[in-house]
C-alpha cells in the first residue's frame, strides 16, 4: 500500500476525523482519483475496523467515530465522484439498504458512482421493507429497473431472499432487475436466491449494473 493510502487507512482506522478529512484533501490535491482514495485507502481501514471489532479489540462507539471519520472524507469525495459525462440515461435504479440494517456507507457510495455513470438513481434510504421496495418497482416510469440492495449484516441478508419470492409473487420479475451487495452477499448466494449479479466494490458494481441492463 502506497504511504498516503496507508495514512488514510491509518486515520480511519484510530478514529481521527480531522486526520481523514486532512489526508483525503492532501490526495485529492496531489491528483489521486477519488474512487482510489476510498478504494484503496479508506475502505481498507474501515476493513480493519470491523475486523477488530470482530475480535473485540474495538467497541462499538469506536466503530461509531470511524464511520464518521469516512463520512466526512465522503463528502469531500462525492462532488468529485459525481461529476458525470451529462450524457442520457443508462437506465433508473431503486438504491436501498435491506429492512433491519442502517449501514450505508457502501450503498451511498455505489448509488454515487452509478449516478456518475449516467444511472439515474433512486435512493430510497436505510431500513428499507421489502414492500415498499416492490411498491417502488411498480411506480417507476420504466420498463425495467435496476434494484441496487445492500445488506452488511447476515440477518440483514437473508430479507434479500425474501424480496425475490416477493417480487415474484407480485409478477414484477421481468422489470425489476436485482443487484445486491454488502460484506456478506457472495455469488453463491446471488444464485441461491435467483438475484441477477453482485458486485465487491463501486467500480465492479457500475460494470455489472451495465450488463443487467
Ligand atoms: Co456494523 N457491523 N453494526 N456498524 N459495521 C458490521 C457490518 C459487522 C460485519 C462487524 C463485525 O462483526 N465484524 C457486523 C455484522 C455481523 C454479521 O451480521 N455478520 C456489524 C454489527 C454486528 C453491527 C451492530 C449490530 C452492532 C451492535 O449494535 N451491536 C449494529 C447494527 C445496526 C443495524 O444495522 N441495525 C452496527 C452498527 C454500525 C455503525 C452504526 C457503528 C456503523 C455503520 C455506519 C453507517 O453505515 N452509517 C457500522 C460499521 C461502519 C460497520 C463496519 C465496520 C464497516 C461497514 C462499512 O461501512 N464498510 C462493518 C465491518 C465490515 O463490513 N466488514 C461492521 C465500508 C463500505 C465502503 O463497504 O461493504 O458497505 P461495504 O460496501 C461495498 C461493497 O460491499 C459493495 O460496494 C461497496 C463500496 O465499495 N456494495 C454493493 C455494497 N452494497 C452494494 C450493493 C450492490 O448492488 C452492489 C455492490
Amino acid at each position: 500500500m502506497s504511504d498516503i493510502f496507508k495514512e488514510l487507512a491509518d486515520a480511519v482506522m484510530t478514529q481521527n476525523i480531522n486526520g481523514t478529512v486532512e489526508k483525503t484533501k492532501e490526495a485529492l490535491a496531489n491528483g489521486t482519483p477519488a474512487l482510489d482514495i476510498i478504494q484503496k485507502g479508506l475502505s481498507e481501514g474501515m476493513k480493519i475496523v470491523g475486523e477488530k471489532f470482530e475480535t473485540g479489540e474495538l467497541f462499538l462507539p469506536q466503530i461509531m467515530m470511524s464511520a464518521k471519520a469516512m463520512n466526512s472524507a465522503m463528502e469531500i469525495l462525492q462532488p468529485e465522484l459525481a461529476k458525470g459525462d451529462g450524457s442520457e440515461s443508462a437506465g433508473i435504479c431503486i438504491s436501498f439498504v435491506q429492512e433491519g440494517d442502517i449501514h450505508d456507507i457502501g450503498n451511498r457510495l455505489v448509488s454515487t458512482m452509478l449516478g456518475a455513470n449516467g444511472f439515474t438513481v433512486k435512493t430510497l434510504g436505510v431500513d428499507i421493507s421489502n414492500e415498499t421496495v416492490v411498491d417502488e418497482v411498480k411506480k417507476a416510469d420504466a420498463d425495467k429497473v435496476l434494484l441496487v440492495g445492500s445488506a452488511l449484516m447476515t440477518t440483514s441478508m437473508l430479507g434479500q431472499k425474501d424480496l425475490m419470492i416477493l417480487i415474484n409473487e407480485e409478477g414484477v420479475r421481468a422489470k425489476a432487475k436485482c443487484m445486491f451487495g454488502g460484506a456478506p452477499v457472495s455469488q453463491a448466494w446471488i444464485d441461491e436466491i435467483g438475484a441477477d449479479g453482485t458486485a465487491e466494490n463501486a467500480a465492479e458494481a457500475v460494470n455489472v449494473a451495465k450488463k443487467i441492463m
